[in-house]
């Protein structure tokens, strides 16, 4: 039973990292918001984690898996404790650029300045 788990869990896992926009969200995931950031600023796999670790303790963020390659942090959240400027001023403390792609962009103004 444990293995069935980890398989289940596995493949949930592996197929949100492929990015499957239109998932078949179960209703565990039905009240997580799903937001994707442009990071800029990385250099090797390293930064990354780096990246993912900061996002994945921030407070509100369920769920955090930032990209070397295509140098972008898919982010699973609850919308009513984190914001993605939050997140965006996480990755910056992290010495790392992050912004939201255009598509997705509510207002650029929007994202507070850093001091
Ligand atoms: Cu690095």
């Amino acid at each position: 039973m444990k293995h069935v788990m980890i398989a289940i869990a596995a493949a949930l896992l592996a197929a949100w990292v492929i990015g499957c926009n239109e998932s078949n969200a179960g209703p565990a995931e039905a009240k997580a918001s799903k937001v994707t950031l442009s990071l800029s600023g990385m250099h090797c796999q390293g930064c990354a984690d780096l990246i993912q670790d900061k996002l994945v303790h921030t407070k509100g963020v369920s769920r955090a898996l930032v990209s070397f390659d295509t140098k972008q942090a898919a982010i699973e959240y609850e919308a009513a404790k984190v914001t993605p400027e939050a997140m965006i001023a996480v990755v910056k403390e992290a010495g790392y650029t992050a912004a939201l792609p255009s598509a997705q962009a509510v207002t650029p103004t929007a994202v507070p300045a850093t001091k």
